[in-house]
């Protein structure tokens, strides 16, 4: 008996929760969820700081604007070890909420070089929460390494 009042009052507070997360979402969170992730991320704490994605580059990202509900802009510096800005991989970008894996990602998506030799993407945010974008750096069809923009839309 007391098992079961100790259930019932998780369910009482863990179901609104999810409703609430998952409202105003398409799919099915619960059957989705399934996804496993890396187990050393390489989260990049935050904008315009120096991350290495190997021995030989590391990388920048910053926004155009502080992102909210709608589209922005995410552009990645690529540097190698010499500190030179460089411009010959490729990097890929797939945006998605990790509490809801699966009910908009974006997939991998190529990024754009603009004129200041920044990747550039437009990413956008359909709900409030947690988003994450998972680039992806690529050289000569191989990839060498991978890192995580983590942020909350308000
Ligand atoms: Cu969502």
């Amino acid at each position: 008996m007391y098992k079961v009042i100790i259930a019932l009052l998780i369910m009482m507070v863990a179901l609104p929760l999810l409703s609430q997360h998952c409202g105003s979402c398409p799919g099915e969170m619960m059957a989705k969820n399934t996804y496993s992730t890396p187990s050393a991320k390489q989260i990049i704490p935050k904008a315009k700081a120096n991350h290495w994605i190997n021995d030989d580059y590391y990388v920048s990202y910053e926004w155009n604007k502080s992102p909210k509900i709608g589209t922005y802009i995410l552009m990645v510096n690529v540097y190698n070890k010499n500190k030179k800005q460089v411009n010959d991989l490729i990097v890929t970008a797939d945006a998605y909420m990790p509490s809801m894996k699966g009910s908009h990602d974006t997939g991998d998506k190529k990024m754009q070089l603009n004129k200041k030799n920044q990747y550039a993407i437009p990413v956008y945010f359909m709900m409030l929460g947690d988003w994450e974008i998972e680039l992806k750096f690529n050289k000569a069809n191989k990839q060498i390494g991978n890192a995580f923009v983590k942020l909350d839309i308000k």
